[in-house]
């Protein structure tokens, strides 16, 4: 048992994105998104990109986990563990197939009602993400996404949309998923749904710096928008950001060591938060532009935009850690967007992302040091191999563990004195890796009958880690 430290307001939940468990992805009325045309799913790794989607062939999205036509069981189940929130996000083109349509499609905004509606059923509160690495195929098709300005009105229209329709239903809002990705090369199909025409094929991350940082200009003014019109919509709105907070050591006590991760650290996390919680462009972000010929146009309001659009608060993903070197040779290691240089102390998942509890108390104290807001956690987890044993039994201690560790280091972050709101568990039921597209990288709680090809029952299975969790929520974070 651990000291009290959790409030009761606390918000323990889990979390998943609309093309990685809902499938149905061209049911009642709704358009392809840009994940419905990738083949092996993968949006980050060499994959096959098809402009038309080949008859017979699988994609992952296409059926996903059928949350679609299994949300009663599903949120029953997150029900059953005692979730105070659940974290899912809206698919775009089931509520404008086109992106650029003059109404809403009404069956796609029928079907979120129900889904929320079974939430408050039971007594959880949704955390909806507006845009989780989707945006309507026909947006990256006729306007290359977001490198259009067309784009950022049509995102605020379906943001505010949606907004207005579930405002006495969904009180937790996130703009864009893991934004930060944008400062990938891979990251500019799936935060901004630009294809680059050389590189169709291969997404290989041959890139234009101009073309890409303008886009998630376009990205930022889209959420700021977002952030002032929701407080119009409801005031009691919470409408956060959300990055892919990628902490960095130093490989060895070396100066240099140090300075390469403060760039990193500036490049894929501070940029994209301090535009997102303080509304302006930090220094070295200008600095870096001018160093290569990179020029933002701004529109005449879109500083006051972003100054008035800042964030309630701030939200991130947090699986693993890496190491910055100066070395040449150093051994490297996978992680979520990007890797990194191994670090000799710490293990790692079967999918090479090093395990690193103590890490995300690190990683809470600085941000909240940074931005003095409240922080949210709203992904976590272990991607692994489940086995079902003889007795029919999934016994994920692996994963458990996993869990536990962190949430003994949030519980030290709290005490710490650093403000954090929840914590929603990654991929609470197992669903499509958004990174290889596999469904054998499970994260869930609840095993789902599925293999890497598409074949199985599709049916729900609690495992082990179920009960844990349940336990987890019952005690406040007590008991664990
Ligand atoms: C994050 C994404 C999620 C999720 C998670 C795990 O980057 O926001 O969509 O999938 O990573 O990654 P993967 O599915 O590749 O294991």
């Amino acid at each position: 048992m651990i000291e009290v430290v959790f409030s009761d307001k606390f918000l323990w939940g889990g979390a998943v994105a609309a093309n990685q468990c809902e499938g149905a992805w061209d049911v009642d009325g709704k358009g392809p998104s840009i994940c419905d045309h990738l083949r092996g799913g993968s949006l980050t790794k060499k994959r096959s990109f098809d402009r038309k989607i080949l008859e017979g062939e699988y994609y992952p999205s296409h059926e996903a986990v059928d949350f679609y036509h299994r949300y009663e069981e599903d949120i029953a189940l997150f029900a059953e563990m005692g979730f105070k929130v659940f974290r899912l996000s809206i698919a775009w083109s089931r509520i404008f197939p086109n992106g650029d349509d003059q109404e809403p499609n009404e069956a796609g905004l029928e079907f979120y009602d129900k889904v929320f509606d079974e939430c408050i059923k039971h007594g959880i509160e949704p955390l909806v993400t507006l845009s989780h690495f989707e945006i309507p195929y026909a947006l990256v098709e006729k306007y290359n996404g977001f490198s259009d300005r067309r784009v950022v009105d049509f995102f605020v229209n379906y943001a505010t949309t949606v907004m207005t329709r579930y405002k006495d239903k969904v009180k937790y809002w996130l703009t864009f998923n893991e934004i930060n990705f944008a400062t990938l090369p891979f990251g500019a199909l799936n935060v901004l749904g630009m294809l680059n025409e050389d590189t169709v094929d291969t997404h290989d991350p041959v890139d234009n710096l101009q073309e890409r940082y303008q886009a998630l200009h376009h990205v930022f003014v889209a959420s700021a928008k977002t952030v002032i019109e929701g407080h119009k919509i409801n005031p009691e709105f919470e409408i956060g950001c959300m990055l892919a907070h990628m902490t960095f050591y130093p490989l060895n006590p070396k100066p240099t060591d140090m300075m390469l991760v403060q760039h990193w650290d500036n490049h894929m996390n501070n940029f994209c938060g301090d535009i997102h919680v303080k509304g302006e462009y930090p220094y070295f972000i200008k600095n870096y532009f001018a160093e290569n010929d990179v020029e933002i146009k701004f529109e005449e309001n879109d500083q006051e935009i972003l100054s008035a659009g800042t964030v309630d608060f701030y939200s991130f993903s947090y699986y693993s850690t890496n190491c910055a070197s100066t070395d040449q040779g150093t051994e490297l290691t996978a992680g979520n967007l990007m890797g990194g240089v191994r670090n000799p102390y710490l293990e790692a998942s079967d999918w090479g992302w090093q395990i690193d509890p103590i890490g995300l108390r690190y990683t809470l104290n600085k941000l909240y040091d940074r931005y003095q807001i409240p922080l949210m956690v709203v992904e976590n987890g272990l991607g692994a191999v489940d086995e079902i044993n003889e007795d029919g039994n999934i016994i994920d201690d692996y994963r458990i563990d996993y869990l536990r560790e962190h949430v003994v280091t949030m519980s030290d972050a709290i005490d710490d004195g650093v403000e954090l709101m929840g914590y929603t568990m990654w991929g609470c039921i197992d669903l499509i890796s958004a990174g290889t597209g596999e469904m054998k990288k499970r994260y869930g709680f609840i095993y789902v009958d599925k293999d890497n090809d598409g074949n199985g029952t599709l049916d729900r299975k609690k495992k082990k880690s179920f009960d844990w969790y349940k336990k987890v929520i019952a005690t406040n974070g007590q008991d664990l």
